[in-house]
């Protein structure tokens, strides 16, 4: 059994790949909430919708979250109400969220209600959040504190970073099965994915780091920045604003504790010896996945390679 630690787009790329491969029994996926709102009252984990609007095929492909061809007849209805819109939130994606947030009223988990949704959206590999508490990631910057949506959508990534703060996360919990899963696994993978908005919410709950210490399973890590730049978002300004430098090393660096072997792109296999030297195996393959077929190779090397 796989478990991979997921963030949004880019984890969602290498998960359809390894779903290509892999039956349900052999895949489970831990997913940030970090990045969660709640906005106009309704509760939006952004990539848990990625992660199951990917392995259902419903997503928009243009932007790698939401929903494929939806509408947005509410959000503009709402902006006429002079009401927000700076979230874009599309009709049938908004559908998730209320449904989401009244199981939530009446009592549900989010692991249940997450469930639930993947399994009417037809998405068979489990799905759990990293928590079931409420715990969304703020960031202090130059222009003050700023909820992540705030940070990266309304403000474009713009402010200046100083430091990230994980809201409530102190009295959070692994989700039901999250333990057990890392316990059990034969392989622990981080995805792809941005270390302190997408990873780092996940490593704050209380207790997972020495489950990713305790697990007999190697713990991999792909790298998400190639040739000094980020795959995807905003990765490589952070790094730069948090003192580190824009390298697969930074992110080596930053996952040492707990990591065994760091999957590092063919383009940047001269930093090889520098990321071994922080006693982790380096193991080189392709790690951009811009078709299907790059998806999929790269799960198949990482099988391989376990
Ligand atoms: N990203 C944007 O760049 N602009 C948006 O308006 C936006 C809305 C949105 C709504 C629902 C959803 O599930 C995701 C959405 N995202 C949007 C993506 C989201 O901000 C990021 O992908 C993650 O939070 C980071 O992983």
């Amino acid at each position: 059994m796989i478990v991979m630690l997921a963030g949004g787009v880019g984890a969602s790329k290498l998960i359809l790949g390894f779903s290509k491969l892999l039956g349900p029994e052999q895949l489970t996926i831990i997913g940030n909430t970090g990045d969660d709102i709640e906005l106009l009252g309704l509760r939006i984990c952004p990539d848990l919708d990625t992660i199951i609007y990917t392995l259902s095929g419903k997503v928009n492909p243009a932007t790698g979250w939401g929903i494929g061809e939806d509408s947005f007849d509410c959000l503009q209805a709402l902006k006429s109400l002079g009401g927000p819109s700076w979230f874009q939130l599309g009709d049938r994606d908004l559908a998730t969220h209320l449904w989401r947030t009244s199981l939530l009223r009446e009592g549900q988990s989010l692991t249940q209600v997450t469930h639930s949704i993947g399994q009417a959206l037809g998405v068979q590999y489990r799905l759990l959040p990293m928590t079931d508490s409420y715990v969304p990631t703020y960031m202090v910057t130059d222009q003050g504190e700023l909820h992540i949506q705030e940070y990266l959508v309304r403000e474009q990534c713009r402010p200046i970073l100083r430091e990230l703060r994980y809201s409530n996360i102190e009295q959070a919990q692994p989700a039901p099965g999250v333990a057990e899963a890392i316990l059990k696994a034969e392989a622990v993978v981080l995805c792809p994915s941005n270390p302190f908005i997408s990873i780092g919410p996940i490593l704050a709950v209380p207790g997972l780091q020495e489950l990713l210490v305790q697990t007999e399973a190697p713990v991999l890590a792909v790298t998400p920045i190639v040739n000094q730049r980020a795959l995807k978002g905003p990765t490589a300004k952070m790094l730069k604003e948090l003192a580190y430098a824009v390298s697969p090393t930074s992110i080596a660096e930053i996952y040492k504790d707990f990591l065994d072997v760091f999957v590092l792109d063919e383009r940047d296999w001269e930093l090889r010896e520098e990321i071994e030297a922080l006693q982790i195996r380096v193991l080189t393959c392709n790690t951009v996945m811009t078709s299907m077929e790059d998806k999929i190779n790269l799960a198949r090397g990482l099988l391989e390679m376990l």
